[in-house]
């Protein structure tokens, strides 16, 4: 990872997911997976679960309960070790809010215009969509820069909003004259950053589209993996022969960038094992593979989930320390814009 911040913004890494469903292989591949590889490297991570991004569109209480504790058997899981990561849900850390407010009285009505995530998602009926759908990416910003955090790992979807977050730093910064805000790196790496709908190889896969077919969920069996891979679409032509190939193939290419990224293999050692040859045989690689990495995982998160205080009981501790970095960053933020501080 590259590393343009100055020496006194030492290599922190947040990343957050929304509980706003079931986890998708799309979180897997492009967030999770990543965010298991960045603890093992040693650096200091923040792992939460953006319960307060998840309500910009209607949550049912009960289902948000069960969707986060979900969320956090998924990341436990995959291998988050809440003793090496601090992991929690953000609506148990205040400052994110508090912050939040903040960026919006920073970040310009034009820069959240052009958000395309809030055009995807308000659809054509922009004047129904919540304020905090509108709002999102300054929560967003804030999540990130009350942690000071220097790296965000996630999905290429994200990328805008990660743009912004730069630009709301900078602003920041420049407005106060101060050096206190780091300009976030988005870290954006693997064959699975865009892992496509399985129905339609044009449209992400997502945790909220409304047909189950175009996703793995983690909490999918075998049998459903197998089966949903099995009616992938795809096209009537054989793998090409080289990656280049891929190209105006959506659907094919999806299903090589799965593989690649559940092997730990680059797309193109898929296509030299699977050139050449039909759907017929590759999708039943596929599905055998990820078979065998999803079912442990499936597994365990099962396990997990049949103690639901014990996963309250993390993230609280999570938020605890969470608060211990946020607090202070949020009181300097305060202090510089001119607000009293009495205690
Ligand atoms: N299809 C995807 N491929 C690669 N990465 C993905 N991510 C999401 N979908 C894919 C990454 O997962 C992280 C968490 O995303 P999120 O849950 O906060 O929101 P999202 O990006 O809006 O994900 P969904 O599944 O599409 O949720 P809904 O349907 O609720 O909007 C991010 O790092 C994201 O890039």
């Amino acid at each position: 990872m590259s590393d343009p911040q100055p020496a006194h913004f030492p290599q922190r890494i947040f990343s957050g997911i929304q509980p706003s469903g079931g986890l998708t292989l799309g979180n897997y591949l492009g967030a999770i997976k990543r965010f298991v590889a960045a603890q093992e490297a040693g650096v200091e991570t923040i792992y939460c679960l953006v319960d307060l991004h998840a309500i910009t569109v209607w949550q049912d209480p009960a289902k948000l309960r069960h969707a986060t504790r979900e969320l956090a058997a998924g990341y436990l899981a995959a291998g988050i070790d809440p003793a090496r990561s601090i992991l929690f849900n953000q609506s148990q850390v205040p400052a994110h809010a508090e912050l939040a407010w903040i960026f919006n009285c920073v970040a310009r009505m034009g820069w959240l215009r052009r958000m395309t995530q809030f055009k995807d998602k308000a659809g054509k009926n922009a004047e129904e969509a919540s304020v905090g759908l509108f709002a999102y990416p300054n929560l967003m910003a804030a999540d990130i820069l009350v942690y000071h955090a220097t790296h965000v790992p996630v999905g290429e979807d994200q990328k805008q909003h990660l743009e912004l977050a730069r630009d709301i730093a900078i602003k920041f910064n420049h407005d106060y004259g101060v050096d206190f805000f780091p300009v976030v790196e988005p870290v954006i790496e693997g064959a699975a950053t865009r892992g496509m709908s399985l129905r339609d190889g044009t449209k992400k896969m997502s945790k909220s589209d409304p047909s189950d077919q175009s996703r793995i969920n983690l909490t999918d069996d075998a049998d459903a993996i197998a089966a949903k891979i099995r009616k992938a679409r795809t096209d009537p032509e054989p793998l090409p022969e080289s990656v280049a190939g891929l190209d105006g193939r959506a659907e094919a290419r999806n299903l090589v960038n799965i593989y690649a990224a559940l092997a730990d293999i680059a797309p193109d050692d898929v296509i030299a094992q699977y050139g050449g040859q039909g759907f017929g045989a590759f999708k039943p690689a596929l599905a055998e593979l990820a078979v065998e990495k999803l079912s442990p995982l499936n597994a365990e998160m099962r396990r997990l989930m049949q103690d639901p205080a014990e996963i309250d009981r993390l993230l609280g501790t999570g938020a605890v320390r969470a608060r211990e970095i946020a607090q202070p960053i949020l009181e300097r933020t305060l202090e510089i814009m001119g607000m009293i501080r009495s205690v």
